[in-house]
């Protein structure tokens, strides 16, 4: 019946509401052009790594071709992208960030 939908309805929603939110990872790819020391600087500056973990974030994604900065919230890890993304562009690097579902 309709109350029952309705009281269905009401139990999936405070279900939901208990989940933890979905997690995204911000990730950054590697280029032939981007210099390390403004990477090192983005990823202490955007995702407060010190500089030894940011060195090793960079060296990684050097390395490797990606490397995850942190894993976040959708809304905060849509604004670190950003935040990374006009930082290169300001300096007219070709830094590419994405963020991706976390496993
Ligand atoms: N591969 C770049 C270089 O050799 C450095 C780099 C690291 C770029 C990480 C982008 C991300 N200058």
């Amino acid at each position: 019946t309709n109350t029952d939908i309705q009281r269905d309805t009401v139990l999936e929603r405070e279900k939901e509401a208990l989940k933890p939110p979905p997690m995204y990872q911000v990730v950054l790819l590697n280029d032939d052009y981007t210099p390390m020391e403004f990477v090192v600087n983005v990823l202490q500056r955007v995702f407060g790594k010190t500089p030894e973990e940011a060195s090793h974030i960079m060296l990684k994604v050097h390395h490797e071709g990606r490397g995850v900065c942190g894993i976040y919230t959708r809304d905060i890890a849509a604004t670190r992208v950003e935040m990374v993304r006009q930082l290169a562009r300001a300096r007219q690097h070709p830094l590419q960030c994405i963020m991706e579902p976390a496993p």
